[in-house]
């Protein structure tokens, strides 16, 4: 545990390091309670700064066993020790240095460094966790090239993997010695460990220049017959990568191991990815499609990092979003290449609109490149992945796709092996298209979600349509008066015919068309406060299909019919404008639902039904059309967030929508209910998913379809139908049955932690079971496990993030609860604790009664002992 006061990291005091490190060669000695750790280091001064002849290297949680200066053991007189650092001074300009410390990995609650998760020994070093390992410069600047040596017992550990490529394998009697040597430099951050026994799948990969790459996945024996599918995706994603990219792998060898205790979903380690079990072990029979296209998209996101990342990677972590914000960008591509792209944007869209909008409006809200952390822990959010993402995908509408390629290949070309900066990204941007970028920055700088306001006015007279946009950006912390941003409006007018016109806008202001217009692209640049653009040659009054595709991340503010809503939602060439228009319709109905006799309007159950029908649309598509908004997204788009009042009318629509449909969801079950054996393909996974919707909406009308989905939870062979039975069954409010029902899949399923997680997040995260005494009996069930972040989150998170009437519950009962898990994990796993507390931070946007328990709860944490600075930096933050 850090003090009790953390200080606060400023991106203007970065300095480059005092010492480079060439070389780094690591001895791990597995011990049956301990880990010697022997680190030698070839140190070399850095010239470019005045020689001060003193090395801080960072250190914590270590035990110091003995340094060695270039042969010649230094006594603790001559160097200075405290819990974060080793200081050595009186240096010169190249040092051998050896480091020997003692690490317990047994004890490693937080899972950063090395620990055990059930059997195996493995790593998390991002950001900064190699410093619980030895001391050293744990900074992403410095890139060394590293050998790592692992002792330990054979039988125990028949596996022992580090990155690069094996290099030796010796047995010295019970004991056996494996090196691994990486001729890449890296950061330590990407330094990786594993040692257990595991069994190994492997496939073998051709690159695009003929050179032939080993590929192993290692998991426990217990998950062999899971390994298929995340084999698969990354084999794709090598080609992906060859074929949209230019970008090849270069290694001989590269390895992914499943671990059960992970804080998040996996880690990039050059060679040697680790992955949260969830986000890799599929079978049909466990996993659900929606984990099928998780794994897929992770998958992607840890290969790709080996050049978005790894060969080219970051100077200071306040570039973090260099690496993610491009990485998301790159795995967004790849699913919708993979699947549906309108889908995959509808996907991202809710994302930005229900969580990274709430982080920008909220206390952490920061920009794309924070200025300031306290903890960067707490800095691997939506914001810098999600947001970060857009901003990149921004630039490639902007520069159109060849663009945007000549783009990238000048950047890894250029900084290929460096530590670099956002800038450094931009200005390859800029120099491979020879356009000047300086505005489209601010979208790096600025915190906060741009609110754009439309109005337009449309003369018969002379055929002209006037579209006026005004953007303003709210204030965040730290960050007031944001100057306007570069914001590409991808747009269509309609006639009314459903067809789109012939768009040829003009500035009002004078501006040149090429600087306001992408003909190729239908995007109009608006980058002033306030700007009007003139569309001529109109011959009648279009309906204004903006922000097409969610061209920015931004809120739009335009009035449009219940009546215009409808006609976008049937008639728009752009699919994810048809959504949205859906969703804006439905939130209107949803805040105007005052009692459970609401209906909807006929004309809108006509425009539904014909979609249910329509064979023709990708059935993924029309899932998305009919699904309502979520309650997080519902509270994103209101004042004051009263999330009872959200339920109650959101529950109306939900039952108004099942029973003036209920025949068309009945006959779309049918059809789409098939014998084919379950395989994880697009085509029959879209078809699953409206299947399932309707299922879902017909159990709440009829007791047929009530009937249909106990039928289907009995007899579906797949996960996938089986889940989707079981939650409706959940959502239908008959406790006995949907009890029963829970009851027989833990039993089924007990012997398989993933599924039990499934099981324990269908229950934690709903409204229709919720009462108080469920989250306690989950917590205290046998399947719940304190130290393993995925059952926190399927009980913790599933109840906070998911099931908001009864977390907001009005005595306040339940922010109490979360709030003593926090207190709880704060002295095991900070930073599982401080990602539990963010529904907490958002009480300032609540009805009053509940934002003064929340803010109760939070005071009550910030008054406990020993805060870590994950905690602190989100509690003190949220109460400011
Ligand atoms: N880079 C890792 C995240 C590390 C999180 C450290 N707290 C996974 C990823 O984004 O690919
Ligand atoms: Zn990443």
């Amino acid at each position: 545990m850090r003090d009790a006061h953390p200080s606060t990291i400023y991106l203007k005091d970065y300095q480059q390091p005092a010492y480079w490190i060439d070389q780094t060669e690591l001895t791990f000695q597995l011990e049956d309670d301990s880990t010697l750790v022997t680190s030698r280091l070839a140190l070399r001064r850095n010239d470019s700064l005045t020689p001060e002849g003193y090395l801080r290297l960072d250190g914590q949680q270590l035990e110091l066993v003995s340094v060695t200066l270039d042969g010649q053991l230094v006594a603790a007189e001559q160097y200075q020790l405290d819990d974060e650092s080793l200081t050595l001074s009186g240096l010169q300009e190249q040092h051998q240095l050896e480091i020997v410390t003692r690490i317990h990995p047994d004890k490693n609650t937080a899972l950063e460094g090395l620990y055990r998760s059930g059997g195996m020994y493995c790593t998390q070093c991002e950001a900064e966790g190699f410093r619980r390992i030895t001391y050293y410069l744990d900074r992403p600047d410095v890139m060394s090239v590293f050998t790592t040596h692992i002792i330990a017992p054979a039988e125990s550990n028949p596996v022992m993997l580090s990155n690069g490529n094996c290099t030796h394998e010796e047995v010295l009697g019970e004991q056996r010695k494996v090196t691994w040597h990486d001729p890449h430099p890296k950061p330590a951050y990407l330094f990786a460990l594993v040692a257990g026994d595991l069994v190994m799948h492997e496939d073998r990969f051709v690159t695009m220049n003929g050179r032939e790459v080993t590929l192993r996945i290692f998991v426990e024996p217990v998950n062999a017959d899971k390994t298929a599918y995340a084999l698969d995706a990354l084999k794709r994603s090598m080609r992906w990568d060859e074929e949209v990219y230019g970008r090849e792998y270069d290694l001989d060898i590269f390895m992914i191991v499943a671990v059960d205790d992970f804080n998040m979903g996996a880690m990039e380690n050059k060679g040697l990815n680790i992955f949260n079990s969830s986000c890799v072990l599929a079978n049909p029979a466990t996993a659900t499609d929606t984990a099928y296209q998780r794994i897929e998209a992770i998958v992607a996101h840890e290969y790709f990092h080996n050049w978005s990342g790894n060969r080219v990677t970051c100077r200071d972590w306040f570039q973090l979003s260099l690496k993610e914000g491009f990485t998301v960008f790159r795995d967004a591509c790849f699913s919708a290449d993979m699947n549906s792209a309108t889908v995959k944007r509808i996907e991202d869209a809710n994302i930005m609109r229900t969580v990274q909008f709430a982080e920008d409006g909220g206390p952490m809200a920061h920009p794309v490149q924070p200025d300031s952390f306290i903890e960067i822990s707490n800095f691997y959010t939506v914001t810098i992945y999600e947001k970060g993402a857009e901003v990149v995908g921004m630039l490639h509408k902007i520069l159109g796709a060849d663009g945007f390629r000549k783009g990238s290949d000048l950047y890894f070309e250029r900084h290929d092996g460096q530590a670099v900066t956002i800038y450094d990204f931009v200005s390859a941007m800029e120099d491979a298209n020879q356009v000047d970028l300086s505005l489209f920055t601010r979208w790096y700088k600025q915190a906060g979600t741009p609110v754009i306001s439309v109005s337009s006015d449309y003369s018969k007279a002379e055929q002209t349509l006037s579209l006026t946009l005004k953007q303003n950006c709210p204030d965040t912390p730290g960050q007031t008066d944001k100057l306007p941003m570069w914001i590409p409006v991808q747009l269509g007018l309609i006639g009314s015919d459903g067809q789109d016109l012939a768009v040829a806008p003009e500035s009002a202001d004078g501006k040149s068309l090429e600087n306001i217009w992408s003909e190729d692209s239908q995007v109009l640049h608006f980058t002033e406060a306030e700007e009007t653009f003139i569309f001529r040659n109109v011959t009648e009054e279009p309906a204004l299909s903006l922000f097409r595709g969610f061209s920015a991340p931004v809120k739009v503010e335009q009035s449009q019919s219940d009546a215009e809503l409808l006609f976008l939602l049937q008639n728009d060439s752009d699919g994810f404008n048809r959504w949205d228009a859906g969703q804006r319709l439905m939130l209107n109905w949803i805040r105007s639902a005052q009692d459970d006799e609401f209906e909807l309007p006929d004309v809108a159950v006509k425009v539904f039904a014909g979609l249910l029908a329509d064979e023709e649309l990708d059935p993924a598509m029309v899932a998305y059309l009919l699904t309502l908004p979520s309650e997080s997204y519902i509270a994103e788009f209101s004042e004051v967030v009263d999330p009872h009042a959200i339920h109650l009318g959101r529950k109306r629509v939900r039952m108004a929508m099942a029973m003036a449909l209920s025949d068309q969801f009945a006959a779309c079950y049918q059809r789409l209910t098939s014998n084919l054996a379950y395989e994880p393909t697009p085509e029959q996974m879209t078809r699953r998913s409206l299947k399932n919707l309707a299922l879902q909406y017909w159990s709440q009308a009829t007791c047929e379809g009530l009937q249909a989905a106990r039928h289907q939870f009995d007899a579906s062979d797949n996960m996938t139908d089986q889940m989707a039975a079981l939650s409706a069954l959940v959502l239908s409010g008959e406790h006995e049955l949907a009890d029963a029902c829970l009851d027989d899949f833990y039993k089924e399923w007990k012997h398989d932690a993933l599924v039990v997680n499934q099981w324990l997040s269908a229950q934690a995260g709903s409204c229709e079971l919720g009462t108080l005494e469920r989250i306690q009996q989950l917590l205290e069930h046998e399947a719940f496990d304190w130290r393993n972040p995925n059952k926190i989150r399927s009980v913790l998170g599933a109840f906070a993030n998911q099931a908001l009437s009864f977390f907001h519950q009005q005595d306040g009962a339940g922010y109490q609860l979360l709030a003593d898990a926090v207190i709880r994990l704060n002295a095991t796993n900070p930073q599982i604790a401080s990602r539990l507390l963010t529904p907490l931070t958002k009480w300032r946007r609540l009805t009053p009664e509940l934002g003064d328990n929340m803010r109760g709860e939070l005071q009550r944490i910030a008054a406990s002992p020993d805060l870590s600075s994950d905690v602190y930096e989100v509690v003190t933050k949220a109460l400011a």
